[in-house]
């Protein structure tokens, strides 16, 4: 197995076997066999980028039919609206500036950006995502972002100054046409700004359902600096973020454009004390997850015997790695409840559990909910007060599996 940046050896450190695709939803009564593939992990010994050892086809995940919608939580909405005021005040701020987004999925930040008036590209291959983008004001181009894309872009935008992608990135195991892109597309002076799960929080919070599908890779500031090297780009800045169970946010500048800020060698120094890269310590963190699903399984079949009922909540793309990986399908957990469209009347892929709207979750309200989002903890508990008062339990399996009663 090679390195899908620098063709390096990759050590294996994560299997959770055959997969289904973590957004396909199963519409029921369909007698259609479910695509799977060998979901497993390793790092390189080379380069240290943490990836898939499976590929999957883009177009089987990113299509008309793709049902995450970034604006369906309240918290990611402000952290886009925050983030997009935060560029137009500076990367933004000069005369006629264009910003390009790869995978702007239904708008979140670009709208921020469209209502200001200032020039803007959306690049999004899922079609009904994209249309909802573009009913928000976003122009937006059906297009899967790579170095052919850029250069029609440029032909017909000229010069971006900031080329901005979150939990997109991760999604692209094309790195190199990326990158070709990105550097054909931005000014001299510009920017590429991303944003993505952080490797070293997946290990410290045992987040294994971070590991699907739809991210291929797990960056720290370690391989993003060797990535951004070998296309000759500089690592400037590193942030981390709360959002989605812990994430940093990466800008990347031309060599010698900008002068990294401190907390560029910070982060590097910290990923090397805890030896983050370290085929061993990834080793440890799976089994640290084997035995959190165990505890996990032995929990739910408890609840099972004592007449219990169990729904998840959030039919996340992760949490088709915890169901699938778990066994866990509706004589566990009866019903996923999820405020996604798309979602709703449908199964979830592998595990064939139905998913209902929010509705269902207080009709009545279940002895125990599985909290699939666990990553929108704070935003769900808030909202769903009503479950605690009825005498509701949350199951959480992130960092370990705990009980919460609200
Ligand atoms: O990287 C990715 C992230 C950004 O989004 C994509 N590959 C796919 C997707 O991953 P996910 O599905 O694991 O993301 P979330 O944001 O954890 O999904 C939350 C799910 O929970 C959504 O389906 C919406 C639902 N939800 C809900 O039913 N009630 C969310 C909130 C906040 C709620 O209150
Ligand atoms: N940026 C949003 C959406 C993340 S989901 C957010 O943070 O909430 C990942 C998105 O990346 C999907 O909308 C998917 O269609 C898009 N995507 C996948 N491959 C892409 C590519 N090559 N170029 C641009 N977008 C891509
Ligand atoms: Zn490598």
């Amino acid at each position: 197995m090679a390195c899908r940046i620098c063709s390096g050896r990759l050590h294996p450190f994560a299997d959770f076997g055959r997969q289904p695709l973590s957004d396909a939803f199963v519409a029921p009564g369909d007698p259609g066999e479910e695509f799977s593939f060998h979901l497993a992990a390793g790092v390189c010994e080379n380069c240290s980028m943490a990836q898939l050892l499976e590929e999957v086809p883009r177009e089987r995940m990113f299509h008309a039919g793709y049902p995450y919608l970034s604006s369906g939580s309240s918290v990611m909405r402000e952290h886009f609206g925050n983030l997009a005021e935060r560029l137009l005040a500076t990367e933004l701020a000069g005369p006629d500036p264009f910003v390009v987004e790869l995978g702007c999925n239904d708008g979140a930040m670009l709208s921020v950006v469209a209502g200001a008036g200032v020039r803007h590209l959306g690049v999004e291959p899922s079609g009904g995502v994209a249309d909802l983008a573009a009913a928000r004001g976003v122009r937006v181009r059906k297009d899967f972002f790579e170095a052919d894309t850029a250069a029609a872009v440029l032909a017909e935008d000229g010069p971006a100054d900031v080329v901005y992608a979150a939990n997109t990135l991760c999604h692209i195991p094309y790195l190199d046409s990326i990158m070709a892109g990105v550097d054909a597309l931005l000014r001299p002076g510009g920017v590429f700004v991303f944003e993505d799960p952080y490797l070293g929080d997946i290990v410290e919070r045992a987040s294994f359902d971070q590991i699907y599908d739809e991210h291929f890779y797990f960056f720290t500031a370690t391989s993003v600096r060797a990535m951004a090297r070998r296309h000759g780009f500089e690592l400037v800045d590193v942030e981390r973020l709360p959002v989605h169970g812990g994430e940093v946010r990466y800008t990347l500048a031309r060599r010698g454009a900008r002068t990294p800020a401190p907390a560029v060698a910070g982060l590097l120094a910290a990923e090397e004390a805890a030896a983050l890269c370290d085929p061993a310590t990834l080793r440890g963190f799976a089994a640290r997850v084997a035995h959190n699903r165990d505890r996990l399984v032995t929990l739910l079949g408890a609840l099972r015997e004592e007449g219990a009922r169990v729904y998840g909540y959030g039919a996340t793309a992760k949490s088709a790695t915890v169901l699938t990986y778990c066994g866990i399908g509706p004589e566990l957990v009866s019903l996923v409840t999820d405020t996604t469209p798309a979602k709703q009347g449908r199964l979830t892929p592998g595990s064939h559990i139905p998913v209902r709207g929010p509705e269902a979750f207080a009709d009545p309200y279940p002895d125990y909910a599985l909290l699939l989002a666990w990553n929108h903890a704070e935003e769900i508990m808030a909202k769903e007060a009503g479950f605690g008062r009825a005498g509701g339990t949350w199951i959480l399996y992130v960092p370990e599996v705990h009980l919460v009663r609200a």
